[in-house]
């Protein structure tokens, strides 16, 4: 997976740890004490007392190169500009004026401060979703949104199917009454995994659609009400108002945007748009079982300031994991 990244960051890695190692034995021969001259020490032995001895301290010289190397990367892995200027200040701030004790594995210095930058980003207000519906008070109501064809009516039978698992009871509001045979592509999952279907005819108020699988969650006492929607471009004025007021008829208790690994960086500005419209809890990242570059779960997670919560990995209804963001930064490194 993401092996465009990987091998970017590699190189990027092996460039910080080496200009640092330059740095590293340039002050072992600079601060060369004079009393030791006149010992007569092997200049290698001399050499590596100082390394033992010194801590170098890096200044941001040291890094201009490698850290635009790494930009680059980045950007050339479909991560936003702000979100690869916000990494690379985050591994500035972790590398500039550190004290490194010199005999340090500085390759491990410079993936550790990596590392840290893409977790932070992923994992800003990071929660849980199983937690977030076992506490919740019920019916949950969730509602999917993002772009055509990303995988948001799979996304949603992968999560009935998973809750159903779980023990909950689930209704699912099939909320895409303009794109032809949406409906019956969610009730064959419906029917599939044995859950109820709330529809309206083709053309309906989807808002209407979301309302009336609330009552019926409240009316017969179901845990959890997963409303779909008609993919719609973030761009479309129309549509967008009413997935506005989808939100605003039934207030979700969660919003999950949903896109595809594949988006690149195109991702960051839906991600935007969607969110500037009805805020997004948390977001699921599909297709990451195609050839994707790892960068737009980067930028979807920081433009949302929400976690992305899942993967989902193929067509089936198990390949689907939730978000680690620790496990994915270790798919960019191993
Ligand atoms: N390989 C792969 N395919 C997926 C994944 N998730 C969804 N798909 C496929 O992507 C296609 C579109 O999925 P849908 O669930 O219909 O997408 P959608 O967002 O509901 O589409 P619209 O309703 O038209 O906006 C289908 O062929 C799915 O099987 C995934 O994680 N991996
Ligand atoms: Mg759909």
């Amino acid at each position: 997976m993401f092996k465009k990244l990987k091998d970017k960051l590699g190189v990027v890695k092996e460039a910080i740890s080496s200009t640092i190692d330059r740095k590293a034995a340039n002050a072992s021969v600079e601060e060369e004490p004079k009393k030791d001259k006149k010992k007569k020490v092997g200049v290698v032995k001399r050499a590596k007392t100082l390394i033992v001895e010194r801590e170098l301290i890096l200044d941001e010289n040291d890094l201009e190169g490698p850290l635009w190397d790494l930009e680059m990367a980045l950007l050339e892995s479909d991560v936003a500009l702000p979100v690869a200027e916000g990494i690379i200040n985050s591994v500035k701030g972790e590398l500039v004026g550190v004290h490194k004790k010199v005999r340090a594995d500085t390759s491990d210095i410079v993936e550790t401060a990596l590392r840290n930058a893409l977790i932070g980003v992923m994992s800003k207000e990071m929660f849980d979703l199983d937690d977030f519906i076992a506490n919740a008070t019920k019916p949950v109501t969730i509602i999917f949104t993002g772009v055509n064809g990303t995988g948001k009516t799979t996304t949603i039978a992968k999560i009935a199917s998973r809750l159903k698992a779980a023990g909950y009871s689930v209704v699912i509001a099939s909320g895409d009454t303009f794109r032809a045979g949406a409906t019956e592509q969610m009730e064959k999952h419906a029917e599939r995994i044995g859950v109820k279907l709330i529809k309206h005819q083709h053309g309906g108020d989807p808002a209407a659609v979301v309302y009336d699988a609330v009552q019926h969650a409240k009316a017969q006492h179901r845990d959890v009400v997963l409303a779909d929607t008609a993919g719609r471009m973030h761009t479309n004025v129309n549509l967008m108002d009413q997935l506005e007021k989808i939100c605003r008829v039934t207030p979700p208790d969660l919003v999950i945007f949903v896109d595809e690994a594949v988006a690149g960086n195109d991702a960051v500005e839906r991600a935007r748009e969607f969110n500037a419209i009805v805020p997004v809890g948390g977001s699921i990242l599909t297709k990451v079982d195609m050839d994707s570059k790892g960068g737009a779960a980067i930028s979807i997670a920081h433009i949302t300031g929400k976690p992305i919560l899942f993967l989902g990995t193929g067509q089936k209804y198990e390949d689907f994991m939730k978000f680690d963001a620790g496990w994915y930064v270790d798919q960019l490194f191993e």
